[in-house]
Order: C-alpha cells, then structure tokens, then sequence
C-alpha cells in the first residue's frame, strides 16, 4: 500500500479557484458565469494568475510554443519520464469556475503539498495550465493537449476564425505564442498523466460516492450544419412557396432528439444556431447550427452520424434546401489505464474515500494522453450534476478529498 497523502488546505484551494474565476469576461453586473476563451485578455490574465501561483508554490514555470503553461518539480533524475497532471484555463460560454480550473489548481496544490512534506521526488513532476480544450472559441478542440501529444501541430489552426472573423493563428501570435523560436508542444518524455476533473454529472451525488475513477472517454463528434433556403416577405409569401431554412432546421433537431432517445447511452445536441437574416417579419434564408454527437462505442457512434447525414440529405432535398455539413471534432472512445485505475482504487481505500470506476460523457485532455502514456482521470461530485453553468458546485471538503487522491497517486508515480 502506498503513502497516504492527506490535503486539507480548503482555504489556500478555495481562494486560488475564486482568484481564478475573477479572471473573466462579463457581460454586465448579472453576469455570474466564467468565460474565457483562448488568447483572449482575461485568457492571458488567468494564465498569468497560474504561473504566479505555481511560482508561490516553488515550481519552475515555462511556456510552449502554443501557451501551455508549465510548472514543473524537479526530480533527482530530470531525464526520467516526467509525471504529468493538470487540465485546461478556458472555459465555455458563461460556465462554472471549477471545469477545468479545479484539475489545474488542484494539481498545484498537489504539488505544493508532496514538496512540504516529502521533498524531492525521483522522477519530475509537472503541472499543465492547457491553453484550450473546449472549443468555444475556434472550430478545433483540445488545441493545447493536441498540441502536446502531436495529434494536432501549431500550425495546423491557421485558417480556423472566431465569430468576428479573427483566425486562430493571428490571435496566437497576438497572444505571443506560435513564434518558431519557442520551446515546441510536443512532449516524447512523458511517463504518466493523471487529470482531476469534477464529474460535471450526477452519478457520484445519486451513489453517494466521494471519487469517481475513470475508466473511459466517450467518442464525440461534432459537425456545423448549413442550411441555404429563400429570404422572403414573411407576410406575403404563401406557405407553399416557401423555401424556409429555419423551419429545415427545426425538423432537423426534432429528428436528432428522437433518433437519440432511441439510442441508449447515445447523447445529442444542437447547442448553437446563428440565423440570417435574423428578423422577425422575413423568412431565414439560411441557418448554421452544431451538432455534438456522443457515445461510448466507435461503431454506434459512426452508425449514428452516417444514418442521420442520410436522414437530413433527405429532409433537406424534399424541402429544397441547400446543405453543407462541417465535420470539426472526431474523438473515438478511449479507455484509461487498468493499472492506474486500479491503484487508483487502492489509494482511496487507503485514505479512506468511497469511490467507483465510471465513463467520463464529458470529453477531457486526458483522452489524448490516453494513447501516448498511462493515463489516469479522478472525479470528484457535482452537485445536482450542474456544470458549463455559473450553478457549477462541489464542496471545499470534496474538493480538497480528490487533491488527497491526486497527490497519494502522484506520490507513488514520482517518489516511490
Ligand atoms: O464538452 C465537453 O465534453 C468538455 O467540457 N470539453
Ligand atoms: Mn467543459
Ligand atoms: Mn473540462
Ligand atoms: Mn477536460
């Protein structure tokens, strides 16, 4: 049995995560959400906040190529593989202030708390601010982890633009990052990542558990659907000479949320619709809208996205639509480490923490570690299940159970 290491500093955690999710945009006082979105100023801001916050916690801190930020413990042998934790900065849309934020700061805390209190380990350890892996921004997801595991390259987002039309390599390079003298993303030195993340469900509060260990990742994908009708007088064209995208677009929908229902453990949703011209008295001549598509089997995944393609190629052909669909995100399921999982397992028996082994429907960084090293995800509850929602919540106590998990995994990984 390994070492039990023991975090209860809820007050030092507790004030990094609000620090933290001060680090923001807001529209207006109302505005209770997180949104931080890659290379934006309070991006830059939050990133800063975490590379003082590692320093405070006696980390060397670097940057890479596309701005991950790196905090790292030194170990007796640097050239040993290096064990990795940490998760990402950004956030989508008016979120919580812990998805993705906790994973990192708890990872600093971690770190801090083996440095106090058992010194140096053998192997490095490290921490990772991710600087993007929601996608909320640009068309691509996971830019920072993809970046570091080589299944995306630096200078692959070039063409990508946000909603105002600025691209992704315009804004790296306004960030600062994305210079070709800079220390490049791509790691070949890894010997393990372990990501702590909250469940952003509801299983662990309905089980009563206190850690959730993940065994697998669902497969997501994720398409832009545009749709080109008529724009026409809402007043003075008949029914029948109608050639309405929004209404091709709502049949669309309705069909994706009954051919979900019927697939179990199969999730969609239309999360973003942008409609032109976007006024009341004029029928919309064209509709964009999302797609994300998730499940925890590759082959009922790829089933399902073929047959719905067939299903809208049809709607849209009998309504007289034009229609392009974007593909944008393709992850197939992946498992996490046995072994891991395992030990994971036997650390909180260790210290004492009720846990299970469960699916992560929320996608994460740890899936593009899981190819390239042994890879580790620890949950800790949400409560109600709440996240990607200013209404986002887990306990102090809860919070500080999983850096206990994090920091006792990490302890047998790099000290032992
Ligand atoms: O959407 C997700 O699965 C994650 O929050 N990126
Ligand atoms: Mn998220
Ligand atoms: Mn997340
Ligand atoms: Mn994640």
């Amino acid at each position: 049995m390994g070492e039990t290491i023991r975090f209860g500093d809820t007050a030092w955690l507790g004030e990094r995560i609000d620090g933290l999710a001060a680090r923001s945009d807001r529209d207006g006082e109302s505005d209770r959400g997180v949104t931080r979105l890659l290379y934006t100023d309070s991006w830059k801001e939050a990133q800063h906040y975490l590379a003082e916050t590692m320093k405070e916690a006696g980390l060397a801190v670097r940057w890479d190529k596309v701005g991950n930020l790196i905090g790292r413990l030194e170990g007796r042998d640097p050239q040993a593989p290096v064990v990795l934790t940490g998760s990402h900065v950004d956030t989508v849309r008016h979120g919580g202030h812990l998805d993705g934020a906790y994973g990192i700061l708890g990872g600093i805390a971690a770190l801090k708390k083996l440095k106090e209190s058992r010194g140096t380990p053998e192997r490095p350890l490290e921490v990772v601010s991710f600087c993007e892996e929601e996608g909320s921004r640009f068309p691509i997801a996971y830019w920072g982890s993809g970046n570091m595991t080589g299944s995306l390259d630096w200078r692959g987002g070039g063409d990508l633009k946000d909603e105002e039309g600025t691209s992704l390599a315009a804004a790296m390079e306004a960030s600062g990052f994305g210079r070709e003298d800079q220390p490049d993303s791509r790691r070949y030195d890894l010997g393990a990542f372990v990501e702590l993340h909250i469940e952003q469900g509801v299983l662990l509060e309905r089980m009563a558990k206190q850690i959730g260990i993940v065994e697998g990742i669902v497969g997501q994908r994720r398409y832009s659907v545009t749709l080109r009708g008529e724009a026409n007088h809402a007043g003075t064209t008949p029914m029948n000479m109608r050639t309405d995208a929004m209404a091709g677009a709502a049949e669309m929908i309705v069909r994706l949320e009954l051919l979900a229902a019927r697939k179990a453990s199969l999730v969609a949703t239309t999360g973003r619709m942008q409609v032109a011209p976007n006024i009341p008295n004029v029928i919309p001549g064209t509709v964009e809208f999302t797609l994300d598509i998730r499940h925890d089997n590759e082959g009922t995944l790829s089933w399902f996205c073929d047959y719905l393609i067939q299903e809208y190629e049809d709607i849209a052909n009998r309504r007289g639509l034009g229609m392009t669909i974007t593909p944008w995100l393709a992850t197939t399921p992946v498992p996490m480490s046995l072994e891991l999982t395992e030990q994971a397992e036997r650390v909180c028996a260790g210290i004492g923490l009720s846990n299970r082994r469960m699916f992560s429907g929320a996608g994460h960084d740890a899936q593009l570690f899981a190819p390239v090293c042994p890879t580790a995800m620890i949950f800790v509850p949400s409560r109600g299940g709440i996240s990607h929602s200013p209404d986002e919540y887990t306990s102090p106590e809860q919070l500080a159970d999983g850096v206990s998990v994090l920091a006792s995994l990490l302890y047998e990984l790099a000290y032992e």
